[in-house]
């Protein structure tokens, strides 16, 4: 394709973009994709400048100003930043900035007002005589639109700021985004009422900011953010000289600014500070897509100008993209333990979030149908820190003629016993049971697991020869294989097969808890199997349990409660429950305990930072089996933290709510007297 030929197809396909993201709210491919066409369009334009037109969507900052809104003319621009996407892309712009400041007759290194990219919408406050006279959006950079209505509805937007020491004009800019708590909720009340959800927090903000009934907007968990200015006019005091002084004299005054904020100085505290943000990104309260670095001195940053779009004295240095384009090839149906059907997405590989993926689980029908998935569709994944990739939806200007609506299955892919739906339920089910290969293999890997038996050497592999081979149909047929017919498996020599004996012996000797989790009981989880086993103090008290008496456990509800009963009620579960302990396994006496409240029941922990004599997961583990709730955020509904080195976020949240916040040691200790107590009931 010729140069003119691809910039006309880049300029398309970017304006198609840009409409469905600003217009509306509802962005057709993910930020970097866009950010990637755009980089090719202007490394095109400066390589052929007479092909630059004045509606090149290089030639302008962001959106269009919309009807339905007055139009706001910014009386000094509103840019956008240049990107830096890599640390040598940083490390050239460290050195530009200095360079020119070297020319410009500007000695001393500059220092950096450093804090994270807020993913919102970025919008202007005038405030006039302290009082906010009007608020407006980018748009397009030179003219945005009037939300003055709406932004009056945000909680962290002041109407008048504090003080008296403010210049009669002050334009204020920043960034209006929707904190994650906040965007989950929303997006769970639009699906419980059948409306359109939003793919992420910026379109939410963005969707939410353009509402033309301001009551709608003040409904939506909104905040505001400032990180810059524009018209400053009559000032009643000198303001401070420098970017991170200004934005806290604009904090005095009542305006929020990021408490990560920090002056810096030099690449490497820069990289370093980008590394610290980087690792706790996922636990902020709200999506962040880089670290923003401005030269702090506005002598300097004046000496340095800008460029077109950008001012030369700032940058963002992106994270990698959390969202990803590829194909969704096909959809196939997992079966769980319990018989649960599970559709999974097989997607051409793609990098995401720093890691290729291929697959993504979808849930369930429903999700299926709310995104209108098709077999071939270009789809849109999301990968953000160790959470499990996720399809957020598809492009669907992209579907080719021969993409494929994929219903529910009839029968099982695996057993073809039929499949069910109940109605009213979202799950579905196979009916086969434990004659069903992938609901035993998968009852298999849960019975040896770590957590549960803990049998070693016993993995997915071998449970699948051994369920192939039919030598494996119940748990206990684990405990009456022989070394013959382990030696008999591919790859299987006499040292393994002796291992393999040897951790099934070693594994008889287990707790009740442990033994109750095994058992896969639906909706049994480990700290519901400890609970279980402390109140009941035997297998015999709890299988003669009715549902009422279930129910007093902590933590068991009515339907856990019946699928407790029901569980112990089927013969055959009674059967292979006599067989295992006739083969040997056998736990301790546990002290029945019906009276006393787990030591920290109705409690919320959280943990956070590295830990060094235990994972987290065990942890969170021993406070479950303490009674505590283990909550994966700070608030002020939290009894303690427990922080190890490196707690970022977190461990600031705690400080500043007064919450109680210990360190590994502590725990340990605390840990060893609740369980002294528990010994001494
Ligand atoms: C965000 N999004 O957090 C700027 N930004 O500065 C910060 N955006 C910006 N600064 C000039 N912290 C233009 C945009």
């Amino acid at each position: 394709m010729n140069p003119s030929d691809r910039i006309a197809a880049l300029r398309a396909e970017i304006e198609a973009h840009n409409y469905a993201y600003y217009v509306q709210d509802s962005p057709t491919v993910p930020d970097a994709h866009y950010d990637k066409l755009l980089r090719e369009l202007e490394a095109l334009e400066a390589e052929h400048p007479h092909l630059v037109t004045p509606e090149s969507p290089t030639q302008r900052v962001g959106a269009p100003a919309q009807d339905g809104f007055a139009t706001v003319q910014h009386e000094i621009p509103m840019l956008s930043l240049g990107n830096a996407f890599n640390a040598e892309e940083l490390t050239q712009f460290v050195q530009r900035v200095s360079d020119r400041l070297d020319k410009a007759g500007s000695q001393s290194e500059p220092a950096f007002c450093c804090e994270p990219k807020l993913d919102g919408i970025a919008i202007a406050l005038h405030y006039e005589a302290g009082r906010l006279v009007r608020a407006a959006t980018r748009g397009d950079g030179a003219a945005g639109e009037d939300i003055t209505a709406n932004v009056r509805t945000i909680p962290s937007v002041p109407l008048k700021l504090r003080g008296n020491d403010w210049p009669a004009w002050l334009e204020v800019r920043g960034e209006v985004y929707m904190p994650r708590a906040g965007f989950t909720a929303l997006n769970e009340r639009a699906l419980a009422h059948n409306e359109k959800t939003y793919m992420n927090p910026r379109n939410a903000a963005s969707g939410s900011l353009r509402q033309l009934n301001p009551a709608i907007t003040r409904q939506r968990p909104l905040e505001f953010c400032a990180y810059g200015w524009g018209l400053i006019r009559e000032p009643v005091k000198p303001l401070p000289d420098s970017q991170f002084e200004r934005l806290r004299l604009f904090h005095e005054w009542g305006l929020r600014i990021n408490p990560e904020m920090q002056r810096l100085q030099g690449l490497h505290e820069l990289l370093a500070y980008y590394d610290r943000l980087a690792e706790v990104r996922d636990d902020l309260p709200y999506e962040i897509d880089g670290i923003v670095y401005k030269v702090d001195a506005i002598i300097q940053q004046d000496l340095l100008g800008f460029v077109s779009r950008a001012p030369r004295w700032a940058i963002a240095h992106k994270f990698p993209a959390q969202e990803a384009l590829t194909v969704l090839d096909k959809i196939d149906f997992q079966i769980g333990r319990t018989g649960a059907v599970t559709p999974v997405a097989r997607l051409q590989p793609v990098q995401v979030g720093g890691v290729t993926v291929s697959n993504a689980t979808l849930h369930n029908m429903d999700e299926i149908a709310r995104l209108d998935l098709h077999e071939g569709d270009t789809v849109i994944v999301h990968r953000a820190g160790d959470v499990i990739p996720k399809v957020l939806g598809a492009v669907v200007e992209r579907r080719p003629a021969d993409a494929r609506r994929v219903p529910l299955p009839d029968s099982c892919p695996i057993c073809d016993a039929p499949i069910t739906r109940e109605e009213g339920e979202v799950v579905a089910r196979c009916t086969g049971g434990v004659t069903c290969g992938a609901q035993r293999l998968e009852a298999l890997k849960h019975f040896v697991a770590r957590r549960a038996m803990d049998i070693d050497g016993v993995g997915e592999k071998l449970l699948q020869a051994l369920v192939d081979r039919q030598w494996v149909m119940h748990f206990s047929d684990l405990f009456r294989l022989t070394r013959e017919q382990l030696l008999d498996l591919e790859r299987m020599g006499e040292k393994s097969a002796d291992n393999v004996l040897s951790s099934l012996e070693a594994s008889k000797q287990t707790t009740l808890p442990r033994f109750l989790f095994a058992l896969g009981i639906r909706e049994v989880g480990e700290t519901t199997a400890r609970n279980l086993a402390r109140y009941f103090g035997t297998l015999d008290r709890l299988m003669a349990a009715g549902v009422e008496e279930l129910e007093a456990v902590p933590d068991v509800g009515p339907i856990m409660a019946r699928h407790i009963q029901s569980f112990f009620h089927q013969e055959h579960n009674r059967e292979e429950i006599e067989a295992l302990i006739g083969l040997g396994v056998h736990w301790p006496a546990e002290v029945a305990d019906s009276t006393v409240a787990l030591p920290l029941s109705g409690q919320t922990w959280v943990v956070t930072g590295k830990l060094e004599t235990a994972s987290r997961d065990q942890v969170k583990a021993d406070l479950q089996a303490l009674g505590a709730r283990v909550a994966g955020s700070v608030s002020a509904q939290t009894d303690c933290l427990i922080a190890g080195p490196g707690a970022g976020s977190k461990l600031k949240r705690a400080e500043e709510l007064g919450v109680a916040v210990i360190d590994e040691a502590t725990w340990l200790a605390r840990r060893a007297d609740y369980r002294g107590e528990e010994a001494a009931t």
